[in-house]
Formats: C-alpha cells, structure tokens, sequence
C-alpha cells in the first residue's frame, strides 16, 4: 500500500514537472537557449556603455551569444544610425556599432536571432536603420482591466495591484516588444477614463514606465479631453479657457516629475461621443495645439486621431478628409495626426484613407488595428502582414508618382519632427498573450514592419515561424504560405470585393447583414454599407455618388471612378454594380459573389488539412490549440457564406451556382443568433 502511494506520488511529481514545462506559447518568438559555462568561456562581450539599456544588452548577450567574441561600442558620432546599429568584424570578432544605447539593445536581439536562424558570422556586415521614429503599440485598455475589442483576456496591467504589486509579465512584455524594435506603448483605450491623470494611477503609471525604460520604451497615456472638468472640477474644458490650459500645464508638469522621459498623450477627441475641443465651438487643432504647447518644454508629443465621423448625410468615409485638410498647416510640430488605415474602420480591406497625402504641412501617422475586431478575433487565423503592407505601399500620388502611404509617414518625402507609425495591440493576459497562437505573428510583423517597412510579408513569416515552431523547411515553406494566403481567405468568406462593415452590431463577430435598429445610427448599419437592392449592390462613391473618389489623387479618382478600371477586390466599395454587370472572370457580379464566399470556405478548409500535416512538427500543446481554432474558423466561414449568400439572394434573386457548396443553414435562423458578446468600453 505504501509502495503504491509512494509510486503515485512520483508520477504525480513527474506529470507536474513536465506539465510546468509544457508549451503554452508564453516564449513568444523568443526562445534562446542559454549558453553553457564552456561556451561562455570560448568568448568575451564587452561594453564601455554604462547605460542601464546597454547593460541590458549585453546582459542578453552574456546569457545567450554562443559565436564568437562581441565588442559593444557606442560612437555618438555615427548620427545616421538613429536609434538603430551596425555590425562589422573587427580582428577580435564582431562589433556591434549604435549612436545610442537603445541601438546595442536592437543589435543584440538581431545578433540572437540570427544565431537562432543559423546564420554564419564570419564575413558578417549589416546595418540596420528604422523606418519610423515612433514605433507605438496602443492598447484600448480600461481601467477596470477590460479590454476595448480585446480577444486575449483581461488587461496585463494590473492597476489594483500596482504600484505595489509587480507582475513579472511586465518585464517580459517590454523584452519582447524590445526584441522586434518597439519603443513606445499606449497603456490605456483611447475611449480614456480621465482617472488616467489622476495622482493615484500617475503613480501607477511610473512604475510601468521604470520597467519599460530599461528595454528603450517609453510610456505614452490616452487623454480625455474633459479632465479638467471630470477631475480638476473646472467649469468646462474649453482649449482657449486660461484655467484650462493652467491646468494641463500643472498636470503635465506632475507626469514628467514622476516620469522624465514620458512620450506623450493620444487623443480621441470629438468622436463617438468623447469629448472634444468642438463642445465649445473650436477646432481639432485648437485642443491638439494647446496640448502640444503645454508638453512642448518636455519634448512630448500629441498624437491626435483623426477617426471622427458624425451621423449626417455624409459618407462616413469622406468626413476624416473634410475635417481634417482645411486644419493643414494649423498644427504645431510636436503634434500628429493619427490616421487609420482604411477610411472606414480596419475593414478586411479597404482602399487606403484619402487623408494620407492630403495635408502638405502637417505630420501624419498610421494607425493599424492589430487585434481582430473585424476579423474573427482571436479565433481566426490572419496573418496580418499583408494587410499592413497593401497600406504601406499604396501610392496616394500626392507628391507624384510614388509617394506611398509609408514614404509620405515616414518622413522620406516630408520632413517631420518625429515619425511615427501605431498598431492597437492584441495583446492580453492570456498564457499565449494573443489568444491564438498565430496572433503573436501580428505583433511580431507590425513590430518588424515599424522597424522596416521594406520587409515582405514572406520574410517575416519565415522568420517569425524558425523563430516560435520549428526550422524544418517544410513546416516553414507550408505555413508561409498558409499565412500569407490566410489575409484574402479572410477576405473572400467575410467580404469579398469590397464589401464593408455587414458585421453583427456592436460586437463584430459573424455576419449580419441584415441588421438594422430603427433608432441607431445609420452609419452603423450594415444597410448603409452594402446597398443591396433587386438592382445591385455596393456602395456608388464615384462622382455620381457620394464622390469620395474625388477625395484620391490622380490617376486614382479617374481608376476608382470608372467600373471598368476600378481594381475589382474594391468594386463594391466605389460603385453599386448590377448583379448582371460581367466581371473579368466573365462570371455575373452574383456568380463570382457566391464563387468568392466559396472560395472563402474551401481555403479554410484546406488550411485545417495543411495544419494536420503538420503535427510532427509541431509540440502538442500548441498544434491542439491551433487546431481547434481552425475548426471554429472553419465553422465560422460557413456561417458567413451562408448568411451572405442566403441574404443577398433576397435581392439578386439568382440561384447559387451549382458548383458551389449548398447552404447548410437557413437564413431565417441565422438572424436569430445574439452572440452575448460585450464591447467593452
Ligand atoms: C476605441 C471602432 C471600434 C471602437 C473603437 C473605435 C476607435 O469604432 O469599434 O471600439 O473605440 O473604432 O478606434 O476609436
């Protein structure tokens, strides 16, 4: 009897050690392996640097540099290389070259990762300078630890625990945004509880900053634009108002005593619902100069979003532009207007919003959603690099042929204080910080695209899947693909061809594009988007219509304007097309409708049966997990084939080509499905 138990308690230690171990994805993308006490005496590092972010760096070297010998040298001299490094040999070994600290830090996360890749060193020579200044995540976090359109569980921040309490994540959130070159966060949803900037989280904030420091991250917080009233109990709070600006000026004299190196504030102003600098009748560049003007002595910066529509007659998608070109040259040159990528909101896919360009003298900055509000959170396999990438290099012709969306942000052809480029972070305290396994590549590639818009998305797939699964060059050749393709697959069984925003109400997740409440907001609906009627369907934005096309440069508002010239994955975006109008493929519109919500199903389809193949290299764990995912998305696109299907064919009334796979549900109960899903905010 003894015997067994003692036999039972041994098995029981050793299921609990192996199950510590067991792969939850909490390494992310970085899993060096500790060097050896023999290897680690094969090699010196060195570093005259006493910055506290070199000794980081070296710190990471000593830990896990296996080569050869390691020379860290900061030359304050070698001013083009930014915040970034070079690495050359010297007759000793390497010597990894950075004007600042922050740029030994970033060559030493390259110089792991190309031990990690198996890369040979003996002639190696790189010099690696980033494309943007500011390379921010955002997080949409509440106060209460909810997170705004988050898919990865509560908030990392731990606000009733701190300053107290310090949870080891945040350490090993700062390394891994170090490891892909991010050197600013927003901690709190631009949806800002004006508590933010109260002395109590203040001080809450700092001791995130104090952690942050050491991997070159700098702190910026989401203001709302009534504190002063909410919390410094003024009157109002009117830009112009003396006690107004009194205020923030003391306010932000308290953040930098707490925190010198603070970045900034981002400001959703006068968008749904939040208050704004027009309560009281003045300009965005009212609130977002007063703001700049009060951080300008600590060198902070205003991030100021240009998401604002309101619910007038107007196309949704032109207002941005409207309100925002005749503010051109208004605004000071600490502040940014941060622009989403789609005029819309982080649609599969959208044209790239027509503000970008349009504003000679003001800076501009990208905002990208990383998290998946609008595709399939994060139950849904999307590698987003393509989408970011098909933004990137858009060309707006602003300043003639090439002027792409990351030349005119970029600072390459207008010459900015700052650039900066933003992406609303997916991530939460979930094991796997993602929720998906494959949602850690979104973080990874917004990081690698902020360091290098230049990447492709196949580069940094292949890296991030050496880097987090497995080497084998066939796993890394198959899920490559699968990634890539993973973006228009999304596409073609949510919103094919350009259609936009038919989601369920509120939540976002499944299709509903049906949906309709009498007394909510047009611009929320789905009706106001896809125009389905027994003649056609999609949005006419062509100078017949709402003409947005006349808001793109030339050749783009000529191209978009015209149904035979207008690129066909962005047709029902400009125009409202008959479901008889003949498409390249000389299918119908409803033909190639229903081939494309097929098309959709059968890729997902497939991806489950790839990923299968893949077990044998991939650890349990993780392949279970993926697996299931891949289930629900695959569950997921039929429904949204279906619904789509089903309900346009109210309209088209055509039948579904009998090549394409039969509806499995019926519509009527489709409209009946209430996910009980909350939108935090
Ligand atoms: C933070 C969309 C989202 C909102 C979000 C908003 C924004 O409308 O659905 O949750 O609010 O964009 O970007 O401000």
């Amino acid at each position: 009897m003894l015997l067994l138990r003692l036999r039972l308690i041994v098995l029981y230690l050793c299921f609990s050690i192996v199950n510590s171990h067991a792969e939850d994805g909490r390494k992310l993308w970085l899993r060096y392996i500790k060097v050896s006490d023999q290897q680690a005496l094969n090699r010196t590092i060195k570093t005259t640097s006493n910055h506290p972010v070199a000794q980081q760096a070296k710190q990471e070297l000593d830990n896990y540099w296996k080569s050869t010998n390691l020379q860290l040298t900061i030359n304050r001299k070698a001013t083009n290389l930014k915040d970034g490094f070079r690495i050359q040999q010297n007759k000793n070994g390497l010597e990894l070259i950075a004007q600042h600290a922050v740029g030994l830090l970033y060559g030493a996360y390259h110089l792991l990762n190309e031990q990690e890749l198996g890369r040979d060193f003996s002639s190696y020579q790189i010099e690696e300078i980033p494309s943007f200044d500011i390379r921010i995540l955002n997080h949409w976090d509440n106060l209460d630890r909810t997170v705004e359109r988050g898919y990865a569980g509560y908030s990392l921040w731990k606000w009733e625990e701190l300053p107290i309490q310090i949870s080891p994540r945040y350490e090993e959130y700062a390394r891994a945004n170090a490891s892909i070159g991010i050197n600013a966060t927003v901690l709190n949803n631009v949806n800002a509880s004006p508590q933010i900037l109260s002395s109590e989280y203040l001080n809450k904030v700092k001791v995130l900053a104090d952690i942050f420091r050491k991997y070159g991250i700098k702190v910026y917080l989401s203001v709302n634009f009534s504190s002063p009233k909410v919390i410094g109990g003024l009157k109002d709070s009117d830009p112009l108002n003396k006690d107004v600006q009194h205020w923030w000026k003391h306010k932000i004299k308290e953040v930098y005593q707490l925190i010198p190196d603070f970045g900034g504030f981002l400001v959703k102003a006068n968008s749904e619902g939040q208050p704004g600098p027009q309560d009281y009748g003045r300009t965005h560049a009212d609130g977002a100069n007063m703001l700049a003007d009060e951080m300008k002595p600590y060198g902070g910066m205003i991030m100021w979003r240009a998401f604002v529509y309101n619910p007038t007659k107007e196309d949704r998608a032109k207002q941005a532009y409207q309100e925002f070109v005749p503010l051109d040259n208004q605004f000071r040159d600490n502040v940014i207007v941060q622009i989403k990528n789609g005029p819309v909101d982080f649609q599969p896919r959208e044209p790239f919003t027509s503000l970008f360009g349009a504003m000679k003298n003001t800076a501009q900055m990208i905002e990208f959603q990383i998290t998946q509000e609008y595709l399939g959170f994060s139950n849904h396999l999307v590698y987003l690099a393509p989408l970011f990438k098909e933004t990137l290099d858009s060309d707006t012709y602003a300043d003639g042929v090439g002027s792409t969306v990351a030349k005119i942000t970029d600072g390459t052809l207008r010459k900015v204080q700052k650039s900066a480029i933003a992406g609303v972070a997916n991530i939460g305290e979930d094991r796997n910080w993602t929720g998906h396994h494959f949602g850690q590549a979104n973080w990874y590639a917004f990081g690698r695209l902020a360091w290098n818009h230049q990447l492709s998305s196949e580069e940094i797939a292949d890296e991030w899947l050496r880097l987090t699964f497995s080497k084998e060059k066939e796993f890394v050749h198959t899920m490559s693909k699968l990634m890539i393709d993973s973006r228009e697959t999304v596409v073609n069984y949510m919103m094919p061809m350009g259609l936009h925003h038919i989601f369920a109400f509120d939540h976002h997740y499944g299709p509903e594009p049906w949906g309709d409440r009498p007394s909510g907001r047009a611009d929320w609906m789905p009706w106001y988007y896809h125009n389905a009627n027994v003649n056609g369907i999609g949005f006419n934005r062509t100078i017949s219509g709402s003409n947005a096309v006349g808001q793109y440069n030339e050749p783009l508002r000529t191209i978009y304007n015209n149904i035979d010239s207008c690129p066909e994955n962005l047709l029902l975006w400009f125009h409202h097309v008959s479901w008889n109008h003949k498409m390249k493929s000389q299918r119908t519109l409803w033909d190639e409708l229903c081939f494309y919500y097929d098309q959709g199903v059968q890729e997902v389809r497939e991806f489950q049966r790839t990923w299968d193949q893949m077990e044998k290299y991939v650890d349990a764990e993780r392949f279970n997990a993926v697996q299931s995912k891949l289930k629900i998305q695959s569950k997921d696109a039929v429904w949204w084939k279906d619904a789509c299907l089903l309900y346009f064919q109210t309209f088209s009334r055509q039948p579904i080509p009998y090549s394409i796979e039969r509806p499995i549900h019926e519509l009527e109960e489709m409209k009946k499905i209430k996910l009980p899903l909350k939108h935090h905010n």
